[in-house]
């Protein structure tokens, strides 16, 4: 039965298995659970599927990847009969989607709104979960799945003073539903990431003065965003399969042009020809240029040097422009941003920028907010500060497997995860786009089918196994810890302090969280581990003893 908005069901139920979350996640897992004949509860915290986009309503909201590709493969009907309207779809294009598949598949009567999961235990006696959510129901699975997404945890910094601000403030991850009208305010955006980058140019066009309290600045490519022509929609369509295998292929999911040559394969004219070409292309796609981006400072450098140029080209004020070209990390080691006039924002009269780490911000104050050198005089006040990512939204459930051990503790030196979708100690328990999985590093919605895939495979050969345990051993645990960690130490993304690395949240142990070896070599392994029959995993409990 559905429970509307706001209700719940009172008395303890037993289910097969308990999803938390229903984003992408969390419904693609809804289908494929369903298809195995398993009982099935999805427990979602809002009061409407959608997951990130059900929370990220700012200004300005949108997806970085393209239209045609974030999307899911699943249904050849669904994928042939969605019309997408632009080259990058806005947040409410993407949530229209997200709740058309839940219409569409009939998903809605399996999912409790308004329900947030504050603990999970494993019951060793019994072999299963026992699930306690905020409206004090207790559930029971034989199989917990986490879809509660990478990017969920949304992270408001610990500031002195918040309390005493008078205007209003808000978060990008957790926008409110009613609209917000910033006509004639005083606007302060704390944050230039992906989030502060879409929404400073969109609250710009509103705001009667914006002050940006910058600490790091980012790289930005231009998106050149605009309708999705019809025929290109209609190229796609014609070979939607073949486009999804090849992207299902390559390193991060998206069909961007990976070139296979370094960067000093050509020469400095040709270099520089290719970087205006993919500038001009717009989007994520720059980062690939060449081969060695990623792995060879110096062919790192010449990009961003490439991108810094344009910075100085555009912005018109020499001060904000230097503030704005970053000189601090390799570029695409910080999540790279896509941007519809991100910097030439920065040449109108109303927009200031303000440097965090010359004038460090030191409170909130009654009328705004306080830097070491003035006080800022603001309505309002935007935090685009982030999220505590990949692992966040589990530590903020209480979760404990056997002997009681919390994840939290197991994971307190850094995530530790079989393939990114298991954890030892942990039966029955799979993660959708665990840490230690190709995640935040790809295309999420191609990475989130692959996980789901995997794990309705994984259930189906239990069913026909006959088996109700699963549990990675530890020895399999230590060796992909290890294999995540060796090829992460072959790259740049070490170098910097990004989210990450776990950098943006205090005492949080600075990991490269995603598996940065690339998707289409991840889904070889995963495919080999069942190829070979599930090494490393462990099925049936020796604990168990049936009743
Ligand atoms: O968050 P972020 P985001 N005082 O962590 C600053 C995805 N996404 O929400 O770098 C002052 O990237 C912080 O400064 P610093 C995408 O994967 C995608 O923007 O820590 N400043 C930084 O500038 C993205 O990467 C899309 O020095 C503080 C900013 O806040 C991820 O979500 C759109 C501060 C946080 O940047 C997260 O992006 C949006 C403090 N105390 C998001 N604390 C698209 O698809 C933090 N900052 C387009």
């Amino acid at each position: 039965m559905t429970h509307p908005a706001g209700s719940s069901p009172s008395e303890t139920k037993d289910y097969d298995a308990i999803v938390i979350g229903a984003g992408f996640a969390g419904l693609y897992m809804l289908i494929r659970l369903r298809q195995l004949g398993l009982s099935v509860r999805v427990i979602e915290a809002g009061d409407g599927v959608g997951g990130t986009w059900y929370w990220n309503r700012y200004p300005g909201a949108r997806c970085d990847v393209e239209s045609m590709q974030y999307s899911y493969s699943f249904s050849e009907e669904l994928q042939q009969s969605w019309q997408w309207s632009e080259r990058y779809p806005r947040q409410e294009e993407i949530l229209r989607y997200i709740n058309h598949v839940a219409d569409r598949f009939d998903l809605r009567r399996d999912i409790c709104l308004n329900t947030r999961v504050t603990q999970a235990r494993y019951d060793e006696a019994a072999d299963d979960w026992h699930v306690q959510t905020d409206g004090k129901q207790t559930l029971k699975a034989r199989f917990l799945i986490s879809a509660a997404g990478c990017l969920s945890a949304a992270k408001v910094p610990d500031m002195a003073g918040l309390a005493d601000f008078k205007g209003r403030w808000y978060h990008t991850g957790n926008w409110p539903h009613e609209a917000v009208d910033f006509t004639g305010q005083r606007v302060g955006v704390i944050g230039t990431g992906s989030s502060g980058i879409q929404l400073i140019p969109t609250i710009a066009r509103q705001a009667k003065e914006v002050v940006v309290f910058q600490r790091t600045p980012n790289f930005s490519i231009p998106a050149w965003n605009g309708p999705l022509p019809e025929d290109d929609q209609r190229a796609w369509k014609a070979q939607y399969a073949q486009m999804r295998a090849k992207a299902r292929n390559t390193r991060s999911g998206v069909l961007y042009d990976y070139s296979q040559r370094s960067a000093f394969e050509v020469d400095e004219a040709e270099r520089q020809a290719e970087f205006e070409r993919r500038w001009q292309r717009g989007g994520a796609n720059f980062t690939h240029a060449f081969n060695d981006i990623f792995t060879n400072p110096a062919a790192n450098e010449s990009a961003a040097e490439f991108v810094r140029h344009k910075i100085r080209s555009t912005v018109t004020d020499p001060r904000k422009a230097a503030l704005l070209a970053p000189t601090d990390h390799a570029i695409g080691t910080k999540r790279i941003c896509v941007d519809t006039d991100y910097y030439a924002t920065f040449n109108l009269p109303h927009v200031d920028l303000v440097d965090l780490r010359a004038t460090p911000l030191q409170s909130l104050v009654a009328e705004g907010i306080q830097t070491t050198a003035q006080t800022y005089a603001l309505d309002s006040i935007v935090f685009a500060t982030g999220y505590d990512a990949v692992t966040g939204a589990l530590d903020r459930i209480e979760l404990r497997g056997r002997g009681g051990l919390a994840l939290k503790d197991k994971w307190a030196q850094g995530p530790r995860t079989f393939l990114g979708l298991m954890a030892a100690g942990f039966p029955n328990f799979f993660i959708i786009t665990g840490p230690g999985s190709p995640s935040v590093l790809t295309n999420v919605i191609v990475a989130i089918e692959q996980h789901v895939d995997w794990i309705a495979r994984c259930l189906a050969h239990m069913q026909a196994s006959g088996s109700t345990h699963i549990e990675p051993l530890a020895s399999a645990e230590n060796d992909w810890v290890a294999h995540v960690d060796q090829v992460a130490s072959g790259t740049l993304f070490t170098q910097t302090d990004s989210w990450y690395m776990g950098a943006n949240i205090p005492g949080k142990p600075k990991v490269l969280l995603p598996y940065v070896g690339g998707l289409q070599n991840y889904t070889a392994i995963c495919e080999k581990v069942i190829a070979d029959g599930y090494p490393g995993l462990q099925f049936d409990a020796p604990t168990h003893q049936p009743a």
